[in-house]
């Protein structure tokens, strides 16, 4: 297995990293560090204020509404060549600072890379409709308007790409953005940030239409209560969402939240079960687990269960672990070490709950790097959906569970608080189509024999209940970046009125 890089060798190469995309770090409170080695990656820069952002980012507003939208989209299409021209650097940020694996890094780059592809295109088709008037010589439409700056608040886990599906949209819209970036993860934001005002400097766009503004809570809580902010999109633990919603709500601003997902599989009897393990591993301990969309929840017909059980542990247990920018490594670091923490205690309420540790759970790479994470993805069997099976733990831990009927499987799958992605393994189309029915599972993504995890850019991204409602990156996701705005155009010389009204003067 790899051995863990020499700290002061990555420390150098994020050096070079961040250069190559021109960034700068400047001296201040906020301070980087990688989850490879645990060690800091010295500072980042100051945290920032919040007003003074929201001040600037209302100056470039006033020229950027009017720019024509496919003009705009100019800066989006030359973002997408540098992050083409800077994959590999910005990847390998990615896997430093985040601990993803290589393809992971470079993978999240592609999807920033698509979703510009994607606004660029929607430059040329912000559409509104033309509606049938009840009036003659009247003209009934309806026209979509930027609506001012956009907060993005992002965590650590997807530092770049879910910034860049809220921004891509945002910038096409005419919003300008002001992103704070998760506390953990500044380096890689300063990367994108630097990329970004470069393509906005080469086509003459304003100043400020994106700012980088480092920080923690504090800035996060600024950013939802500014009135100049018309919409915050947020994206991190219900924890937090339950901080920021009210806050926006408070002053009718408006939120796209991207919250706490507990996404399951339902395996079905006539699953493909080595089609089925393949794409549990993945979703499940892919990422070390810490994905908004990671399965955490297996439900398994009890037919299969134990053979299921066991084909993940085997696989669980020759998944090689360490260095994420290793070549063959599948599994990377937790974040930090209050990650690890609280996937001990997940693990010890699961057993306390009558719960049996098949694989996983514990440290590795202890020995060469003590002031990393690295743990072993764990596979639970449980009696039943628990409380602790209930709560997302943010770590590998996958909880299994044995089902007799369908119906029953799809109650227990929905039976949780959240309500993000889900999936279905079977070969049975009644089966297939019920669970993504209208009675099948209640979450915004519900795939068939692929797992929860890792959605293409193309559709709407995000969940119902305690995932907060939001919706990002493709499809009509853009709307929520606009107002819309009716519009009635009467180019009659008579004036009729709605609904029959008279009102002769
Ligand atoms: C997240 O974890 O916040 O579907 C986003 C996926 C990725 C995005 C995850 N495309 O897993």
């Amino acid at each position: 297995m790899s051995t863990i890089p020499q700290h002061d060798e990555l420390a150098k190469r994020t050096g070079h990293l961040l250069a190559a995309c021109g960034a700068k770090v400047t001296n201040g409170d906020q301070m980087a560090r990688t989850p490879i080695t645990g060690g800091s990656l010295g500072a980042a820069g100051a945290a920032g204020d919040i007003g003074a952002a929201v001040d600037r980012a209302h100056d470039a507003f006033e020229i950027w509404r009017t720019t024509p939208a496919p003009v705009r989209g100019n800066v989006v299409r030359r973002l997408g060549e540098l992050l083409r021209e800077h994959k590999s650097q910005l990847g390998e940020l990615v896997s430093i600072e985040a601990g993803k694996i290589r393809s992971e890094g470079l993978g999240e780059v592609q999807e920033m890379i698509d979703i510009c592809d994607f606004a660029v295109g929607l430059s040329r088709q912000l559409h509104g409709l033309t509606i049938a008037s009840e009036r003659p010589g009247h003209r009934l439409m309806e026209t979509w308007h930027p609506m001012g700056p956009v907060g993005v608040i992002s965590a650590f886990n997807f530092p770049v790409a879910v910034w860049s599906w809220n921004a891509a949209l945002a910038i096409v819209a005419g919003d300008p953005v002001i992103w704070k970036p998760s506390d953990k993860t500044p380096l890689t934001a300063l990367a994108c940030g630097a990329l970004f005002q470069q393509a906005a400097r080469e086509n003459g766009a304003p100043e400020h239409l994106l700012q980088v503004v480092l920080g923690g809570g504090k800035q996060g809580a600024d950013l939802a209560a500014h009135e100049g902010v018309p919409i915050v999109s947020a994206t991190g633990s219900t924890a937090m969402g339950r901080k920021v919603a009210p806050v926006v709500a408070a002053r009718f601003g408006r939120a796209i939240l991207e919250l706490g997902g507990n996404n399951a599989a339902i395996v079905a009897p006539s699953a493909d079960l080595d089609l089925a393990v393949r794409g549990i591993v993945f979703s499940a301990a892919g990422t070390a687990g810490q994905r908004c969309t990671t399965l955490r929840r297996l439900i398994v017909h009890r037919s299969v269960h134990d053979e299921i059980v066991e084909k993940v542990a085997k696989a669980y247990e020759s998944l090689p672990i360490g260095d994420p920018l290793a070549d063959g490594t599948l599994v990377g670091p937790l974040i930090d070490g209050g990650s690890f923490d609280r996937m001990q205690a997940a693990l010890e309420t699961a057993q306390g709950d009558g719960g049996t540790v098949v694989a996983g759970g514990d440290r590795a790479l202890d020995d060469e790097a003590p002031d990393a994470f690295y743990a072993r993805p764990a596979i639970v069997t449980m009696p039943g959906q628990t409380e602790i099976v209930r709560s997302e733990t943010f770590a590998p831990i996958l909880y299994a569970m044995a089902y007799d009927d369908l119906d029953d499987a799809i109650a227990l799958h929905n039976e949780v608080p959240q309500g993000l992605a889900s999936s279905i393994f079977t070969t049975d189309l009644r089966e297939a189509e019920t669970f993504i029915g209208a009675a099948g599972s209640d979450c915004g993504i519900a795939n068939v024999n692929i797992g929860p995890s890792g959605a293409e850019i193309g559709g709407a991204f995000g969940g119902e209940k305690e995932t907060g409602g939001g919706r990002e990156s493709g499809s009509d996701a853009w709307k929520g970046y606009m107002r819309r705005q009716t519009n009635t155009v009467n180019y009659s010389r008579d004036l009729p009125l709605a609904q029959g009204v008279n009102f002769d003067v």
